[in-house]
C-alpha cells in the first residue's frame, strides 16, 4: 500500500495580495514541493467557484464578509469572493510544482454549495469522488498540506479520517486563516478524529 500527498488549495487569492489572503501562504510552497519527493501519488485540490457562488458576501445584499448565515445545508461563513472559475486568483502559485500531480481535483463549482473538504461537500453528503479514487489506487496512507490549516485542510483531513485513511497533517507545509478561534477548535476536532498533527 502506499502514501499520497494532498495540497489543498494553494492557489493564488489565498497568498498574500489574494482576494482571501491567508497570512505567510506563500511560504508553504517551498515544503510542499520537497514534500513530494517523498509521495507515491501527488493530488492538488483547487478551489473553483462559479462566479455567484453562494458562499461568497457578494451574493448575498447586506451580507457582511466573514459573517455567517444558514444554507439549506446548515451555517456557511461568507467570504470575499474568491477562487473564480478561470480567474487569475484561481490559479495555483507559480511556483508549485504543479506537473508532479497525478491528479487535480476541483471542488466547489456547484453554485449552492461550498466545499471546503477534498472528499465531501458542505452538505457532508455529495462526494468528490476522492475517496474511490484513493482505495482503486492502493493508497491508505495520506499526507496534507496546505490552505487553509482551520478550514479546508482541517475538513479533508477529518473526513479521511472517518473514512480509513491514515492521516499526517504537517503542520508547517500549512497556514491557517484564524477567525475567532477557528485554528484551535480546528486543531481539537482533528487530534479527536484520529488525524495526526506533525
Ligand atoms: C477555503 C474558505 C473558502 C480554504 C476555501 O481553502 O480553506 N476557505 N474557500
Ligand atoms: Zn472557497
Amino acid at each position: 500500500m502506499s502514501r499520497a500527498l494532498i495540497v489543498i488549495d494553494l492557489q493564488i487569492d489565498f497568498c498574500p495580495g489574494g482576494a482571501l489572503a491567508v497570512a505567510k501562504g506563500d511560504r508553504i510552497v517551498t515544503p510542499i514541493n520537497a514534500l513530494m519527493r517523498d509521495a507515491d501519488a501527488v493530488i492538488l485540490t483547487q478551489d473553483w467557484h462559479p462566479a455567484d457562488h453562494a458562499s461568497f458576501a457578494d451574493t448575498h445584499p447586506g451580507a457582511a464578509p466573514f459573517s455567517q448565515v444558514q444554507m439549506p445545508y446548515g451555517p456557511q461563513v461568507l467570504w470575499p469572493a474568491h477562487c473564480v472559475i478561470g480567474s487569475k486568483g484561481a490559479a495555483f502559485h507559480p511556483d508549485l510544482h504543479t506537473d508532479r500531480a497525478d491528479l487535480i481535483l476541483r471542488k466547489g463549482f456547484r453554485r449552492g454549495i461550498d466545499s471546503y473538504s477534498a472528499f465531501f461537500e458542505n452538505d457532508r453528503t455529495t462526494a468528490t469522488g476522492l475517496a474511490g479514487y484513493l482505495r482503486d489506487r492502493g493508497i491508505d496512507r495520506l499526507t496534507l498540506a496546505g490552505l487553509a490549516l482551520d478550514f479546508c485542510v482541517a475538513w479533508s483531513a477529518m473526513d479521511a479520517a472517518r473514512l480509513g485513511f491514515q492521516v499526517q497533517v504537517i503542520q508547517d507545509a500549512c497556514r491557517a486563516i484564524d477567525m475567532d478561534g477557528s485554528l484551535d477548535a480546528a486543531r481539537d476536532a482533528m487530534r479527536q478524529a484520529g488525524v495526526t498533527l506533525a
